[in-house]
């Protein structure tokens, strides 16, 4: 018994700081499934804190927290697109905290922070693209894409694949940018014709990347940092930022109104704002731009400053009744249209 008290003492002293704390966390989890295991890993090693991960994509989650609202089961929604994380702001679904670690983050993560009254922060951003196949193009004689108004051609008939924006974060992004480049009309004329290149709707934001990878499309419309995670991992996959400009997102991370481990959730927040936990995500092979300053930037990261983003309005495109009406428009003028 003695042999055994001294065994587990000795095991405690073995730990980092705060590890023989004690507690749970339930995450979900929007990022890759990779991602979400290395910050529950990294998170438990750390505190202590025995973390449970739940993924799924960022329209998804909204769903299930506005569905759980009276009777929470997560405590923090990490990653994911942050429309929806705005709109649970909006919807209270979620609570204000202000991190001490805000200050060492970008401009733009804290303003993500700071426009939700502190409901949600940003942790990484992503800019939106095309990823394609070379291999597949050339033996179909297409010539890449390389902006949005090549997408709807004909010669592209079957050869694009884009996710469902009801349950994909990415995929919204996508709509709402299309939006605000050609204006909602035109936007709506051109969702119409690239209907009937798309060969399927996906419900995961990061699905159509993945078919193009395993020569299953020729072309995505992806975010493009999960072009160059499959390109990494040795697929044939390139990818290209619309000569028009485009939409990025702002990967957002908050904690969940009526979460049962509210300290730890809290805790968790501080942590994954710093620079070590925003690495993991550059280890498991996911190249967003970190929110922290002093978190490096992959060099296989899609470079910021080389692309032509807009100026993605994330106050309106990130409201509940914007996201809505545009969604049932998409719903009734696109998706339910025949090819
Ligand atoms: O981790 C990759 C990534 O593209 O996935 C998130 C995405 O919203 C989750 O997928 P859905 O489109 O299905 O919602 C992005 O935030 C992230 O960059």
């Amino acid at each position: 018994m003695r042999a055994l008290v001294v065994m587990s003492l000795a095991a405690l002293l073995m730990l980092p700081v705060g590890a023989a704390a004690q507690g749970s966390l339930n995450v979900y989890c929007s990022v890759q499934a990779e991602w979400c295991q290395g910050i529950a890993t990294e998170f438990q090693r750390q505190t202590g804190i025995k973390v449970a991960i739940s993924q799924k994509g960022s329209g998804e989650t909204l769903a299930q927290v506005t569905a759980e609202a009276a009777n929470p089961r997560g405590d923090v929604w990490f990653g994911g697109t942050g429309d929806p994380h705005l709109q649970a702001a909006e919807q209270n679904l979620t609570l204000p905290y202000k991190s001490p670690n805000l200050d060492k983050l970008h401009d733009w993560a804290r303003r993500q922070a700071e426009q939700s009254g502190y409901k949600t922060v940003g942790i990484y951003a992503g800019a939106l693209g095309f990823g394609y196949n070379p291999e597949l193009l050339q033996k179909r004689k297409l010539a890449p894409p390389a902006c949005w108004k090549d997408l709807p051609k004909a010669e592209y008939k079957d050869e694009i694949q884009i996710a469902n924006p009801n349950s994909s974060g990415t995929a919204y992004v996508a709509i709402a940018t299309i939006v605000q480049l050609f204006g909602e009309d035109e936007a709506f004329r051109y969702l119409k014709q690239l209907h009937k290149n798309v060969n399927q709707y996906p419900r995961s934001g990061t699905g159509p990347i993945k078919a193009v990878a395993r020569g299953e499309t020729s072309i995505s419309i992806s975010f493009l940092h999960d072009g160059v995670t499959e390109a990494v991992a040795g697929f044939p996959v390139k990818t290209q930022a619309p000569c028009e400009g485009t939409g990025y997102e702002i990967g957002s991370l908050s904690i969940i109104k009526g979460a049962r481990s509210l300290d730890n959730a809290k805790k968790f927040v501080d942590w994954a704002l710093t620079a070590p936990a925003q690495k993991i995500g550059a280890d498991n092979k996911q190249f967003q731009v970190p929110s922290n300053l002093e978190a490096k930037l992959p060099p296989q990261a899609p470079k910021f400053a080389e692309i032509k983003l807009i100026n993605y309005d994330f106050a309106k495109y990130g409201s509940k009744a914007e996201r809505k009406r545009l969604l049932e428009r998409w719903e009734k003028e696109v998706n339910s249209q025949p090819k």
